[in-house]
């Protein structure tokens, strides 16, 4: 097969050939990933070319350098003009190969990297390689025979499991369902891979022939399918993610490989792949998956600034929160000290964390030995003044700024200099609080979504004396307990809760005017949010928004609202799921939202007293005003410089709020919505109310002229 030159992107070679003795070795060498770009995929055809005509070689192994095989395509190419060889080429022509070759599997073999190893005659893996066909997350399918291929070696019904999650297995799972012929410990993938095709040409040389047959020629597991397999998986598919693209088509490539030859098969699968690739679903995605590595890094924050070690942790309050924030770092292996004047608080935490590993013990996700050693690390402490040593502390107490700066003062007093202090509030003045310390620059915010051990959002929040090393150590604490770290300015709500705020006033606006709460929460779920405003409401507890905004009032702020039919329901003891009844009601044990007469009546009392008839609210119109004022708020975000760039309202969107993921964010969605259009309709509503709400930003009014959102 001609190729071309196959030199990547910095000029070197990311795939080379070499012999060992009569194993010829391809190597690639891509970094950081190997994820297979065209460079790869000419040099891959190249090695091969070169290996089967090396008269001397008689087995081929493929292994890659570095930290990974080969984590997929390149999805940086995707969206441009195919550039040849093409993956499936590449793949059909390993098929083909004379020689046998072995794949020889460390760290991650994904996508199309996976695929190009399921193309070779046998598969070696190190014990901790994980292996998966992850391509549902970015709206595709496997294109490059995953679908063909892998049904064949460990049934349609496992290979269904596999790809519709996305989801990789570990070694020995692999082993077990026959997806990797062999595991092999050793210190580096040559040396696996060196022995498995050592051993397979002794094979060969006892049988008198060749051992091993393409996976493509196998039917292996494919006969004797279930039936009614497809047919429950695309019934389980509608009710579970009826808007999700990919999936559907992803049972029918795999029905394909148990109906159809190899051949059809494959070019059933491609047709199906195209029209993946050619969904706004796949490009949301894709733009999902970039987001969350593109937060990491932090305009103006120089790559290079020294970060601060953090061995012990501590954190002061243990509510809600604090008892998820004390999880979190447990979870990533750092103990910490959980500290609370109340013991009672300290016993009812302690209980809950264990409640919670064991629950996920028994879902078969923790070992018992897990769930102590985490209960290891987490020490509750009635004594502030053990907090002294710890490398940072996390305040997660009462939502007020005298008990927050009180809590601050004592920290400046307590803790140890160098200590990073940061504070969880999810709407005081960041400032405010570093005021009531002699060191600001180690004070920030560290603002945790509930629940703290499972949202994946965390908003650094930069305060006016906030160093660039406490920042940069924040943010590298993020990567490391798993979370997905924002940096943000100081403001009212921050970014997220305050975009989450307009658009709770619109939809406490379109109650005001008829919609029901169900209604606005159907429009929402319809778009794609896995719970509508007020479901969500009930989640948070309506106490919260209620003092929030008790706080506010008593703080003279203009913008506080007066008390509406929210204020009636907290009031009256509706705090949401936690009390069986908010703005919906639950049956005892259940989560499902219920309408409620008594709702109703407060919302009817309410429109009455502020001399509303009530009239019909299109669905269009809900859908509009709580979107569009968000896109107007982000804009204004990014105006004042809370925000540095769209994509980190994006992240912060898909991973504290639910936005759909194939979306792509909020900005992302309006660019693919269109700018003028919602341009038009926020200049619109702003002539209609006057609110303050509705006033334009400048930079959204820009961005509908150009026609796009740069950047
Ligand atoms: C596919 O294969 C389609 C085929 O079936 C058919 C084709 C016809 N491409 O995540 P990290 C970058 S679809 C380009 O921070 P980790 C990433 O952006 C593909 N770039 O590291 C980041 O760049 P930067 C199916 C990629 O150790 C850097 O590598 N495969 C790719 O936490 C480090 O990434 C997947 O979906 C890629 N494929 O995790 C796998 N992958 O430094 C996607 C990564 O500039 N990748 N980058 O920010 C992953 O899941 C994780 O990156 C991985 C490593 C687990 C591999």
């Amino acid at each position: 097969m001609a190729s071309p030159a196959p030199t990547d992107a910095a000029g070197g070679l990311p795939v080379t050939y070499e012999r060992h003795g009569r194993i010829g070795v391809i190597t690639v060498d891509h970094p950081p990933v190997n994820a297979v770009s065209q460079g790869v995929r000419g040099g891959l055809v190249a090695a091969l070319d070169e290996g089967l005509a090396d008269l001397a070689a008689e087995a081929l192994l493929l292994v890659c350098a570095g930290r990974t095989f080969m984590a997929g395509a390149d999805i940086r190419e995707f969206g441009k003009a195919p550039a040849p060889p093409t993956l499936p080429e590449v793949v059909a022509w390993l098929d083909a190969a004379g020689k046998p070759v072995t794949a020889a599997i460390h760290g991650t073999a994904l996508g199309g990297g996976l695929e190009i190893a399921l193309a070779c005659h046998f598969r070696v893996a190190l014990p901790g390689a994980r292996l998966g066909l992850p391509e549902v997350k970015l709206g595709l399918l496997p294109g490059a025979g995953g679908t063909q291929r892998l049904p064949r070696l460990v049934g349609p019904e496992k290979a269904l499991d596999m790809i519709l999650s996305g989801d990789p297995v570990g070694a020995e799972e692999a082993l077990a369902i026959g997806l990797v012929d062999a595991v092999e410990d050793a210190d580096t993938p040559l040396e696996a891979g060196l022995r498995a095709a050592e051993r397979l040409l002794d094979r060969r040389r006892l049988a008198g022939r060749d051992v091993l047959v393409p996976v493509s020629a196998r039917s292996g597991r494919i006969t004797g399918t279930d039936p009614a397999l497809f047919a429950r998986r695309r019934a389980e598919l509608a009710a579970k993610t009826p808007h999700l693209f990919s999936p559907h088509r992803i049972v029918d490539a795999v029905e394909a490989a148990v109906t159809l030859p190899f051949a059809d098969g494959t070019a059933r699968e491609r047709a199906l792949f195209l029209e993946c690739m050619a969904s706004p679903q796949r490009a949301g995605l894709i733009h999902a998956f970039f987001a969350e590595r593109e937060v990491a890094k932090v305009p103006g924050l120089p790559t290079e600034a020294p970060l601060r070690t953090i061995g012990r942790t501590a954190v002061v309050g243990a509510g809600t929160m604090g008892t998820g924030i004390a999880m979190c770092f447990a979870n990533a292996g750092l103990p910490v000290l959980l500290q609370d004047s109340s013991t009672d608080a300290l016993a009812r935490a302690t209980a809950t964390i264990r409640r919670n590993y064991e629950t996920t013990a028994r879902k078969g996700r923790l070992t018992m030995e897990q769930v102590e050693g985490r209960m290891a690390l987490i020490r509750p402490t009635p004594s502030l003044d053990d907090v002294a040593g710890a490398d940072l502390v996390v305040e997660a107490a009462f939502e007020s700024m005298d008990v927050k700066r009180a809590v601050f003062r004592s920290l400046d007093a307590i803790c140890k200099p160098g200590a990073i202090l940061a504070t969880n509030t999810s709407t005081l003045d960041i400032d405010a609080i570093a005021q009531a310390t002699t060191r600001p620059d180690d004070v920030l915010g560290l603002h945790f979504f509930s629940p703290a051990q499972v949202m994946r959002l965390l908003e650094v929040v930069r305060g006016a004396g906030t160093s660039d090393t406490v920042l940069a150590t924040a943010m590298a604490l993020a990567r490391k307990i798993g979370k997905v770290g924002v940096a943000v300015g100081n403001c009212h709500g921050f970014v997220g809760n305050r975009i989450l705020h307009q658009r709770g006033c619109e939809a406490m606006a379109l109650v005001g005017e008829g919609a029901s709460p169900q209604q606005v929460d159907r429009v929402l779920t319809e778009f794609g949010f896995p719970l509508g405003h007020f479901a969500m409401t009930d989640l948070a507890g309506l106490d919260v928004g209620w003092r929030i905004r008790q706080e506010r009032r008593k703080a003279g702020d203009p913008e506080a609202e007066a008390p509406d039919w929210l204020d009636v329901l907290a009031e009256r003891g509706r705090h949401g799921q936690k009390t069986g009844a908010g703005v919906y009601r639950y049956e005892a044990g259940s989560r499902v939202p219920l309408p409620d007469p008594e709702v109703d009546s407060v919302i009817a009392e309410d429109r009455r007293r502020r001399g509303i008839t009530p009239r019909i609210v299109a669905d269009e119109d809900v859908r509009e005003r709580c979107l569009y004022v968000m896109v107007n708020e982000a804009a204004k975000i990014l105006d004042e410089g809370v925000a540095a760039r769209p994509v980190d309202i994006d992240a912060i969107w898909l991973h504290g709020y639910g936005f759909p993921s194939w979306r792509g964010g909020l900005l992302f969605w309006a660019g693919q919505e269109g700018l003028r259009r919602i341009a038009a309709a926020v200049e619109r509503h702003a002539r209609r109310t006057g609110s303050p709400r509705w006033q334009p930003s400048p930079r959204l009014l820009r961005w509908a002229e150009a026609g796009s959102i740069p950047g």
